[in-house]
């Protein structure tokens, strides 16, 4: 399928599929936040948002965690199944009147979070429903076969099994792996998964962000950059946490193109785990700086009630949609955290 970048200004939205090259050249007309009307090729800065038309929805993807179908070994062991099913003729209003076709591990972008306990077996069953060959390639300690990088799966419902034992403890990311591989992973064939030690980690509010980038244009940058897809979603839809509550974010940098990302949170610092591997933090801090695929656990809480920002430090990626909201409500308990 070809490009699927239109514009909707006023009232009815009529879809056109112009070629690549007619997009490329095609002057778009944008509505911003303030009512302002810019003309682009393509960068399209602080667009209007409207829920409505979006079809993966960011709120729900932060606190959802998969746990699979749970059964119990002969040896003992936990296995844990999932079906992840891929596709690559999906189209998603990823900002408002900007269409484009996203591929998907289970319908949304990133696909679904996959979260176990370190030793229990893993089983995806994997179905490409695609057009186009694809795989899914989960970082961490796997047999080769396990790998999805030699095992290519057809398309029109190729089938494979992944299957091995979950760990290391972290946070990890899964991605398809067929070549060309920048194309399937800005496309959105990627998700998050979770390996929480035996032990558990201590009780907190725990989310999930991939931060990501959309290259609406196909010219091997990105025009959008956002936490969970959708460009400034948090910002206009703050997420809601409570003050003296440990909160605990699972955070993954997909970025393609850009060589770096960073996220940086206001009125606080943190508890930095990168990877997630160890159980003691390595930094404490209100910045840090990710390549491609590094990822970590962040871990605070908030004394004050308000509204604080997060977002990139990198204003581009900001400016792009890469910015979000804590709106800390008062629970009336102070934190002793981290001092
Ligand atoms: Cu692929």
């Amino acid at each position: 399928m070809g490009i699927l970048l239109f514009v909707a200004l006023g009232i009815s939205a009529v879809l056109v599929f112009p070629s690549i090259s007619e997009a490329q050249k095609e002057q778009k007309t944008f509505v911003t936040h303030t009512g302002g009307v810019i003309k682009t090729t393509g960068e399209v800065l602080d667009p209007v948002y409207s829920v409505s038309t979006v079809e993966f929805d960011p709120e729900k993807y932060l606190r959802e965690f998969n746990y699979g179908k749970i059964s119990t070994l002969e040896n003992g062991k936990t296995l844990r199944e999932f079906t992840i099913i891929a596709e690559d003729d999906k189209v998603q209003e990823i900002s408002p009147g900007v269409f484009f076709n996203v591929w998907t591990f289970n319908g949304t972008v990133p696909g679904p979070t996959i979260r176990a306990t370190e030793g229990d077996i893993v089983r995806i069953n994997f179905i490409n429903n695609g057009s186009k060959e694809h795989t899914i390639h989960f970082h961490g300690i796997h047999p080769a076969e396990m790998d999805g990088v030699f095992e290519i799966v057809g398309s029109g419902g190729g089938k494979f099994i992944y299957e091995f034992e979950a760990g290391p403890v972290g946070v990890h990311p899964y991605h398809c792996h067929v070549m060309p591989l920048e194309e399937h992973i800005v496309r959105g064939l990627y998700g998050v998964f979770i390996v929480d030690p035996r032990e558990g980690r201590p009780s907190a509010d725990e989310m999930v962000m991939v931060l990501n980038g959309l290259d609406t244009d196909f010219d091997a940058e990105n025009n959008f950059y956002a936490a969970n897809t959708i460009p400034f979603y948090y910002q206009h839809h703050p997420i809601q946490i409570n003050t003296g509550e440990l909160i605990r974010v699972y955070v993954v940098n997909m970025v393609e193109f850009d060589p770096i990302n960073n996220l940086h949170l206001h009125g606080n610092l943190y508890h930095y785990y990168p990877t997630g591997t160890d159980t003691v933090p390595s930094f404490y801090t209100d910045m840090i700086t990710l390549s491609q695929t590094e990822r970590g656990i962040m871990e605070f809480k908030y004394d004050y009630p308000g509204k604080y920002l997060f977002h990139a430090h990198k204003v581009e990626f900001s400016e792009k949609g890469w910015v979000g909201l804590f709106l800390v409500k008062d629970s009336g308990t102070e934190s002793q955290y981290g001092t």
